[in-house]
């Protein structure tokens, strides 16, 4: 099992396009295990394989209390169940402490293969149902913070980098005196 260094907004690599996954090889389900790892490490709910610089057509989820139940969608198709849109609060693990409001149907079908290819189908709503658009968004490039102004992209970018640096401060502080046992 390993860690995955998660790709920070505004990183180009980020609008790569996935492509689907033709085969469920041994080395995607490494992938998925290492994906779900980096997910629970991170305390995030949903990672899609994007934001660890694969570019294909994978994602991992986790909305579970006591996380203990990730999920694998493969290949995902979505379509919308209802017309009408509602705002939820969204955060993204490669955009760290920026959270927003996005309005996006609450209600869809997931149509996608599970970590063993096998087809599922089914209708979601809620948390879920967000999630998965916000999860197939990064499979097509997008990031959460391409639905809000210009301004708060601005902020977003700035915020990210302070993030960041002070991240990055706190590990060569880990590194120059280990805590003791
Ligand atoms: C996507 O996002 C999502 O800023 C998954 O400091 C989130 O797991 C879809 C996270 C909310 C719908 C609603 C973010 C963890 C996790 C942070 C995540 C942070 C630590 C984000
Ligand atoms: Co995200």
């Amino acid at each position: 099992m390993a860690l995955l260094p998660i790709l920070s907004y505004p990183d180009p690599r980020l609008r790569t396009i996935a492509t689907p996954v033709k085969e469920v090889t041994a080395e995607i389900k490494t992938l998925i295990t290492d994906m779900i790892e980096t997910m629970y490490d991170a305390e995030g709910i949903g990672l899609a394989a994007s934001q660890v610089d694969r570019h294909i057509q994978l994602i991992v989820m986790d909305l579970s209390e006591d996380k203990d139940t990730p999920m694998v969608f493969i290949n995902p198709k979505i379509t919308p169940l209802v017309e009408e849109k509602q705002p939820y609060e969204e955060g993204c693990l490669s955009v760290p402490d920026v959270y927003d409001k996005v309005e996006r149907p609450n209600k869809v079908r997931i149509e996608a293969l599970d970590q063993d290819g096998q087809a599922m189908d089914k209708e979601v709503e809620g948390l879920l149902a967000v999630c998965i658009q916000h999860e197939m968004d990064h499979l097509n490039g997008v990031i959460f913070v391409d639905y809000l102004s210009h301004l708060k992209q601005t902020r977003a970018r700035d915020k990210v980098r302070k993030v960041l640096k002070i991240r990055e401060k706190q590990e060569a502080d880990k590194q120059l005196q280990p805590t003791s046992v």
